[in-house]
């Protein structure tokens, strides 16, 4: 086994600095939404970058990228890396990147290290990990797990009612959906490079960790329809405001989460949004988008479905009728330990102490791990902030983190 390798932290410092100036908002604010401009952009750098590292690269329908170190033994399963480079509105320049960047120092210093690998390495970068542009996240790998078939994929509409082939098409994909699930034993193995995106390393001083489990997302798209009217000419008690009907809604959300009795129980309404949206309007319908998460499926399911029956009374009580959908209600994911002990010496072989825990934000791997034994490396995030222009990862931090990653690779392609 390999017991000593260096990131060129200088490289993949400035890869990143550049990857960050591809975005659709004032730097340091990232935005990159799936199929946009800057999405192609960053798509193009990136497969530049893999050529010049003789990776042959591959794309499918819906815009994942393959970028494969050819092992010398092509007919055994490869081991996948990677993440994703689509970002929310006004995020940071780390979240995904360090995943599809950082792999890809990975295999080059694995490359100059002289390091011969016989299973084949291979580098991906997902598309559409956020769900941004059509209200789901995870699209890409979820295609590639089996999970959104090509009916379901063609379904999607974005804000402006664009479907999927149409925004894949625009920059220049197939736009095929019929063929994007991975054969179950295409990989033997597959780990993802990622940054927390939360306090916990940070706080217990620890400069790895080593995700044991992913938690489960769930996603509704409540909407309540009101009547409207003239703000002025409209009196108090003639109103049906759909708006209030969606604040109530908020706070519930708020609410069942923190009543769940589990500190694994997150709620959140992110989007809310209200129509006419004119200051003099009484709001004759509001959308909330509500995503609850937690590492247990039953409790996450049980405040799911407290979050629906208080909708449904709220609707009643104000006579006002109710949509609700599930946009999506994933299974939670639990990682391989043959991988996670890879990694556990891959930290030894660098004195290193890594953390074993749980991923609270859901990434690709929660649905590579549907099809693949999979584990996931995290880094730590400065104040846990993440999804945000601050979200913050020092060199040193990356470095070894990259580090990591390529002995953990190098003893899974061995
Ligand atoms: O929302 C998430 O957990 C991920 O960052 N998209
Ligand atoms: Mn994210
Ligand atoms: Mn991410």
């Amino acid at each position: 086994m390999i017991t000593a390798i260096n990131c060129n932290g200088e490289r993949l410092g400035a890869e990143l600095a550049h990857l960050a100036t591809i975005t659709e908002a004032t730097p340091p604010a990232v935005t990159r939404v799936v199929f946009s401009d800057a999405d192609l952009r960053a798509r193009n750098y990136f497969k530049d970058l893999c050529r010049k590292a003789g990776l042959s690269i591959r794309e499918d329908g819906i815009g994942n990228i393959f970028a494969r170190w050819q092992g010398s033994d092509p007919e055994s399963a490869a081991i996948g890396t990677g993440s994703h480079t689509d970002a929310i509105p006004n995020a940071g320049l780390y979240d995904g990147v360090v995943g599809v960047l950082g792999g890809l120092e990975a295999i080059r210093i694995l490359q100059e290290k002289g390091f011969k690998p016989r299973r084949s390495i291979e580098l991906l970068m997902f598309a559409t990990e956020e769900p941004t542009r059509f209200g789901v996240g995870c699209l890409g790998s979820r295609a590639l797990a089996g999970t959104y078939n090509e009916e379901k994929i063609l379904s999607l509409r974005d804000e402006e009612g664009n479907g999927a082939r149409d925004c894949a098409k625009r920059i220049g994909l197939s736009g095929e959906f019929n063929a994007l699930m991975l054969p179950e034993n295409y990989y033997g193995a597959f780990v993802e490079l990622h940054i927390e995106q939360g306090p916990l390393l940070e706080k217990v001083g620890l400069p790895i960790g080593i995700v044991t489990a992913i938690a489960a997302p769930a996603s509704l798209r409540v909407t309540f329809e009101g009547e409207g009217g003239h703000a002025g000419t409209v009196l108090m008690p003639d109103r049906k405001d759909a708006l209030l009907a969606g604040a109530e809604l908020a706070l519930a959300v708020d609410e069942i989460s923190r009543a769940t009795g589990s500190a694994d129980t997150v709620g959140t309404t992110g989007m809310l949004q209200v129509f006419p949206g004119a200051i003099n309007s009484i709001p004759s319908r509001c959308t909330l988008g509500i995503d609850i998460r937690d590492t247990q499926l039953e409790t996450r399911d049980l405040a799911v479905a407290g979050v629906k029956l208080t909708a449904q009374e709220i609707a009643a009580r104000r006579n006002l009728p109710i949509t609700i959908e599930t946009i999506n209600s994933d299974l939670p994911a639990t990682c391989d330990a043959r991988i996670i002990a890879a990694a556990e010496r891959a930290c030894e072989t660098l004195k290193l102490k890594p953390l074993k825990m749980v991923s609270r934000a859901y990434h690709d791997s929660l649905f590579m791990a549907r099809l693949f034994p999979t584990c996931m490396i995290f880094i730590p995030s400065r104040g846990g902030v993440s999804h945000r222009p601050d979200e913050y990862s020092s060199p040193e931090q990356i470095a070894r983190s990259v580090e990591v990653l390529a002995l953990t690779l190098a003893q899974l392609a061995e």
